[in-house]
Parts: structure tokens; sequence; C-alpha cells
């Protein structure tokens, strides 16, 4: 097992493109989940991956987990609540307009987490255990699971990776910072939105890990190495940080210089934003070596 993600995977209903949500009569059902798109993602780029996370013994539950073992992701360990629903989220998707997300997740089956629940097996020889901000803001005992995961990591040697992906429908800037702040000094990578580390009031310059920056003008810098988007017709930008996540981590997963991982986490990024769901435009290794290819190729 190279990389553990833990984290809420929803069944998502999203709205048809362009709708605003109050007005959208026509859904299509797909799923979402900050990490689970990660864990989607890795798995298309070819490394083995666990999803820890629960969901409930509903016809939502069933389909999360059918479209991560789908993809190949391992869920052995996740656990089916009987007494809890799977969360929901319905959304609409705009290239530029902001998305408005309506969340059921309140007193979900993922909510539920415990630390009892994530044991040593879970993470044994794994290189990289990945998180968001959003699972301990989920409530208190996620928030004591994340803990618990992370003191796995740092017994078995695993890195930590984390990306505090804010979302404010889920707690005040405060309750964030109290959360999440800590958990990203504990981080060996940190994948983070300019706008998230100044609404987390965090410098990246003092965090011990390797702190990977998403600029609002869409480039991302770490190490002193920078970046820029590829200019890509953007479809709903909903998941890009999720895959850039992915093709970030794949690469160094493979040993690959920072240069190579941003580069990869950009070209995932670029092939996610033209597609509508969170997953459907994540790259297989040849997929995402063909658009970085067409990507760099000379115009003329
Ligand atoms: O990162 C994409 C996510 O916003 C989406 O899949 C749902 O995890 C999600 C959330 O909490 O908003």
């Amino acid at each position: 097992m190279s990389v553990v993600v833990c984290g809420e995977a929803m069944l998502l209903m999203l709205a048809e493109p362009g709708i605003p949500l109050e007005r959208a009569t026509v859904f299509r059902r797909s799923i979402a989940g900050a990490e689970s798109n990660v864990a989607a993602g890795l798995a298309r780029l070819g490394h083995d991956v666990r999803w820890l996370g629960r969901v409930g013994a509903d016809p939502a539950g069933r389909a999360v987990l059918s479209m991560l073992r789908a993809e190949g992701v391992d869920t052995r360990h996740a656990v089916v609540d009987p007494d809890a629903p799977t969360g929901l989220l319905v959304r609409d998707s705009h290239p530029f307009r902001a998305i408005d997300v309506q969340y059921h997740r309140a007193g979900s089956a993922a909510s539920r987490l415990t630390p009892d629940e994530v044991a040593p097996e879970m993470v044994s020889g794994a290189k990289i255990v990945h998180v968001t901000g959003i699972t301990p803001m989920l409530s208190d005992s996620a928030h004591q699971a994340t803990l618990r995961l992370l003191e796995l990591a740092g017994q078995t040697g695993a890195l930590v990776s984390i990306d505090p992906n804010v979302r404010l429908k889920l707690g005040t800037p405060g309750a964030w910072r109290e959360r999440v702040v800590p958990l990203l000094a504990r981080a060996d990578v940190v994948l983070a939105g300019e706008d998230e580390l100044d609404l987390l009031q965090v410098d990246p310059a003092v965090l011990p890990g390797l702190t990977v920056v998403k600029h609002r003008d869409k480039s991302a810098t770490c190490a002193g190495l920078r970046q820029d988007a590829f200019p890509v017709p953007v479809t709903d930008p909903v998941g890009a940080g999720d895959g850039f996540a992915a093709g970030f981590l794949s690469g160094m997963l493979r040993g690959e210089p920072y240069e190579v991982c941003l580069r990869e986490g950009a070209g995932v990024a670029a092939l996610v934003v033209q597609c509508a769901a969170d997953t459907d435009g994540l790259p297989d290794r040849a997929g995402l070596d063909r658009a970085l290819a067409a990507f760099t190729e000379p115009t003329e």
C-alpha cells in the first residue's frame, strides 16, 4: 500500500452545467469528497491506494464504495454504519461563477468516525498518509481520529500530507484556525491555497514541512520553484485542488524532483477542470503524459 487517504465521501447530485442550483431540474449522480477524489486520482495514475472512512448502510453508501472499488481503491477498512446516512452534496456547475453548494452531511456516517476505528495495520507500509482539514471539522470524534491517524503515520514513518481544504460551511474561520493550523504544523507536505493560508493566518515560511502554495493566479510554487497553470477551457473548477494533490503526490511517490511534481499536479488539475464532475477528468498515466506533452508542444 503506497498511500492511505481518510475522509468523507458523499453522493453528489450535480446540476446540469450552467444552471443555477435553485433553478436546476436535471441532476447527474456522481461521487464527491476531497479525499476520495485524491484516492481516485492516485489510483488512476497507477498507485496502490487505501481509503479510510465511513458510509451509511444505504444506496448512496453502496454507490460510494462501488465507485472507489471500481477505481481500484482498497476499501477493506471502510466502515458501514447502519445508524447514520451517507453524506449528500448537491451543487451546481459553472466555469467562473461561484459554485452553489448545499450539504446534507451533518450527523452523517462519516462524521461519526472515531479514533478507535483507526488502527496501526491500516497505515502499515504506507509511504504517504493524506488527509484534509475537512475531516477534523466534521466532529470532535473525527478530529480525534485524524490526530490518531497522524500519530500512527509518525510511528510507521509515512509522510503526512495535508490539504486544508477550507469549507466555511463547516465552521467559522476561527474554528478552522483552531483545529486545522496545528495539523499543518505536523505535516511533511502541505498543499494549500493562498486564500486558505491567509484565512488561517499561516505564514508558509514557518511551516516545518514542504509547503506547496496554489496561488490566486493559478500558479503553484514550492521550494523556490514555480509552475503556471496550463491554459485550458474551464468547465468546472471544483476538484482542481484534489487533482493537483493527486498529481503532485504521484510525483513524490515516484521520487521525482519537485519540478516534476508541480508539473504533474498542474497537468492533472488542467484535465479535471475540463469536466463537470470532480473525478471525470482524472487521467491515467498515459493520459497525463499525453496531456503534458501537448501542453508543452510549441504552438505555431
Ligand atoms: O474538493 C472538491 C470537494 O469540494 C468536493 O468533492 C466535496 O469534499 C467536499 C467538500 O467537503 O466540499
